[in-house]
């Protein structure tokens, strides 16, 4: 055999013949990556590279990133609209006309029979903002339905309310290069290195250059929590006893920032008068963290020049969501870091727009971050759009979670799901799969014909995906970004946003609206909306070509940015950080601190169901694997469904390594792979959610008061042997590309 360097084979990296590069944001996570896509001469797409000079990626993309540009031609794709009066029948081909004329007749006999908000619309995070603001304006004035949300509810919900009630308005303040400024930083459920790789990689690049410590809020030894200096592995659903117990030694201790309390925010006393009772000798009992741990950690961050915190669904799918999101940002409030370089409260988004819907989309409100129950927001927008005022509702109507429950009532009566898949993501899917059953009429607009929800559809649209439409993503840190079109739409299907604008002439209730022809234009009206004194939502200074240009610019971002950019054409920025002048959105201008009360209410483990049930996401994965279910190298990796256990628990009960379990909530059965693991604490497993008929038949999903967003991460369940052939069978019979 022969061994050493110079018998070693070089590495060869394929010529790929690349004419062209053509920009792109990728359109999984909220990281925000650009992404150039490479075309040969024929046009065909040959290969895929992270931009270099994007700041948000800086040349580095992850698994999912890298193969993206596999999925445009992948299986199951819709290639034309579908049919059928029953849903237990066939489905039949139609053409566009005849889907969308049916469609636009079925939602107003419903409508005429029960009501404007009898039919309801359940959008997502995942199209492009002009397709999001089109959208709204199509539900909110032509269709009128007063129940109309996206699956934001089941991701970014709590994080929205709680920056609503601190700070007076959604956005989160910080950006990526507050890690190049931070001194601690501590993260409350959330996995970056394998849900937002690109993310992680900026963090460590500067502990790489300058230490400071990290600390890892999350009851598992996530990969995050390994390369962290402190790992707290909290109990379950309890991070607002822990933050409360922080806050008790900082006041204690007189490591607040007095100054900043007193001139920017209300509630002090408030505030000061609940955490005295969360002394950590106490709350170590709840939340399973060491008085003095608790108490070296709130020295480490209120001591800290700055300090910032970041966090993603640990905290927002609890039934202390929201309370969990108001208590960082009382943290990071008590300890003067907020907007300030290194000094933050950020959210960490889920998928790649989320952050447009929140701005765009009308679901909650109306576009530009304004308010149904404000008249003065409703007035603006119908005169703008060219509408009755009365038209639109003075409050906000049901969310996506309150929307099947009042589908099993009967109060609604059809359904419109756009980009989402709430078979696989929904809580306590036998009673989805209940109120799917009862619908009249079910629309379902979705890349791919073999999504499981379209199994109870009448009407099937089939959607243009990525790149082969045109339009802006923002990402986490409120940064615009583009993606040109860089292919046509597969087979017969059509971008999302060709099919608004054709719903809407079907609609003809407001006779004096109108709407763009193409995305660009959109995105020009959309500015019109955004511009203002006082608003932080600005885009005005934004076009097409300065997006592309910069790689992503981030809001706020007003003509008077756009004039500093003509004068100085290399600096084309908008602001990296909100309230850096201390002025909040609240009435008075100050922040609201929120004193948060623990109540544990949650679903916990008994004598009959001893298991936490936990679940989350791996890196290869996107939710329900639609997509990433068919990319080869993205599928080989994680092709089984399957729960981590800890090597004691499963040696307890007999358990071995590959074995497979079956798994038993209040609400159903699921049936998994064991990985042993000491990941997962004894008392507890953990699953991925991206596997159809697997956790989700199990939680439960009891929901976060204010922001209605279940908590898909506290439940209980019990272990049982099963046949091994059986178990496997049933397995290889699962939906399998
Ligand atoms: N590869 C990949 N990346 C993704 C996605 C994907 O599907 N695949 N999805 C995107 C989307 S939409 C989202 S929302 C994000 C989600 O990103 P993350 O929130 O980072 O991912 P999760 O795995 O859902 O959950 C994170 C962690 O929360 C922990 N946790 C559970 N209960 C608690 C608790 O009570 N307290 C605390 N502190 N932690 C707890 C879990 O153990 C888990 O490790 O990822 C985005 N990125
Ligand atoms: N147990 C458990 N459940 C969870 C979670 C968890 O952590 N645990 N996480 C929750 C979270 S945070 C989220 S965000 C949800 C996600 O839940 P879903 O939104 O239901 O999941 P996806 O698989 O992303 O569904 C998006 C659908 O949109 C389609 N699509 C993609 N791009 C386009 C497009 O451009 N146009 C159209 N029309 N369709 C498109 C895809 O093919 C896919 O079918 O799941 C939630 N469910
Ligand atoms: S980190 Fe997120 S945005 Fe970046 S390539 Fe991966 S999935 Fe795409
Ligand atoms: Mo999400």
């Amino acid at each position: 055999m022969l061994l050493g360097r110079k018998y070693r084979k070089p590495i060869v990296i394929p010529q790929k013949n690349v004419k062209q590069w053509k920009y792109t944001t990728c359109n999984y996570c909220s990281t925000g990556c650009a992404i150039e896509i490479g075309v040969d001469e024929a046009g065909k797409i040959v290969t895929s590279r992270g931009h270099a000079g994007a700041d948000v990626n800086r040349g580095k993309l992850c698994i999912k990133g890298i193969l993206e540009h596999e999925l445009f031609d992948s299986p199951g794709r819709g290639s034309t609209p579908l049919l059928r009066e029953k849903f237990h029948r066939p489905f039949k081909p139609v053409d566009w006309d005849r889907a969308l004329d049916y469609s636009a007749a079925r939602i107003r006999d419903i409508q005429a029979r029960r009501g404007r908000d009898s039919f309801a619309v359940v959008s997502t995070g995942q199209l492009l903002t002009e397709e999001f603001y089109t959208l709204g304006k199509l539900v909110r004035g032509c269709i009128g339905t007063n129940n109309y949300d996206g699956n934001t509810t089941l991701c970014m919900a709590s994080a929205v309310s709680g920056y609503k009630r601190s700070f007076g308005s959604d956005g989160p303040p910080g950006c990526y290069a507050d890690f190049e400024h931070t001194d601690c930083l501590m993260a409350f459920g959330s996995n970056l290195p394998e849900q937002h790789p690109v993310i992680y990689w900026r963090l460590q690049e500067t502990r790489e250059k300058r230490r400071f410590p990290l600390i890892v809020v999350d009851p598992r030894v996530t990969m995050f929590a390994q390369f962290a200096d402190i790992h707290l592995p909290l109990v379950p659903g309890t991070d607002c006893v822990l933050i409360n117990a922080m806050l008790h030694v900082i006041f204690d201790e007189g490591l607040e920032d007095r100054a900043y309390l007193l001139a920017h925010t209300n509630n002090l006393n408030e505030l000061e008068t609940l955490v005295a009772e969360y002394d950590p000798k106490r709350a170590q009992k709840v939340c399973g963290i060491d008085e003095d741990t608790i108490r070296t950690v709130a020295r480490l961050y209120a001591g800290a020049g700055a300090a910032m915190s970041i966090w993603t669904m640990g905290i927002n799918q609890s039934t202390h969501g929201s309370d969990g999101v108001a208590n960082i940002n009382n943290l990071n409030l008590a300890t003067g870091n907020i907007g300030k370089p290194g000094g933050t409260s950020l959210s960490i988004t889920g998928q790649c727009n989320a952050m447009g819907t929140r701005e765009w989309s009308s679901c909650s409100g109306l576009p530009g971050y304004r308010q149904l129950e404000n008249a003065e927001h409703r007035n603006t927008v119908a005169d703008f759009w060219g509408i009755d005022p009365e038209f639109l509702p003075k409050r906000r109507g049901l969310t996506q979670t309150d929307i099947f429950p009042a589908i099993e009532t009967g109060e609604i009566k059809g359904l419109w799901l756009i980009a989402t898949n709430p078979l696989t993501s929904m809580a306590n899917q036998p009673r989805i799969r209940r109120a799917m059953e009862k619908l009249d009429l079910l629309i379902v607009q979705d890349v791919y014909e073999d999504v499981e929800t379209n199994q109870f559809a009448h009407v099937y649209l089939p959607a243009a995906v990525w790149a082969e439409k045109e339009g802006c993503h923002t990402n986490t840190e409120r940064r615009v970004n583009l993606t040109r079109n860089v292919l046509p739409p597969y087979a017969d299907s059509k971008s999302d946003f060709w099919i608004f604008r054709e719903m809407a002439r079907r609609f003809d209730t407001n006779p004096g609206i109108r709407f763009a022809h193409t995305p660009e234009e959109t995105f020009e009206e959309m500015k019109l909306l955004s511009r203002g004194a006082g608003r932080i939502l600005d885009i005005s200074g934004m076009s097409y070509d300065s997006i592309e240009a910069a790689r992503g610019i981030q809001w706020p971002c007003s003509e008077a940015h756009a004039q500093a950019w003509r004068d100085d054409p290399g600096n084309l920025k908008g602001e990296p950080r909100l309230y850096t002048d201390g002025k909040f959105q609240t009435a008075n201008g100050r922040a609201n601190l929120i004193a948060v009360r623990f109540v544990n209410n949650n679903e916990c483990p008994d004598t009959h169901y001893p298991f936490w049930l936990n679940s989350g996401r791996v890196v290869e994965h996107f939710h329900t694997r639609t997509r990433t279910g068919k990319i080869g190298n993205c599928n080989k990796f994680s092709p089984t469904p399957y729960m981590e256990i800890n090597p004691d628990a499963a040696a307890e009960l007999g358990v071995q390594h590959q074995q497979y379990v079956r798994l038993l909530s209040r609400r159903g059965d699921a049936v998994v792979m064991a990985q042993l693991t000491q990941r997962v604490p004894r008392d507890m497993v953990f699953i991925p959610f991206h596997f159809h008929d697997c956790v989700n038949r199990l939680t439960l999903g009891l929901l976060d008061p204010h922001s209605r967003q279940p908590a898909f991460k506290q439940c209980a369940v019990r272990l049982e042997a099963v046949d091994q052939r059986e178990a496997a069978r049933l397995n290889s019979e699962r939906r399998a590309f």
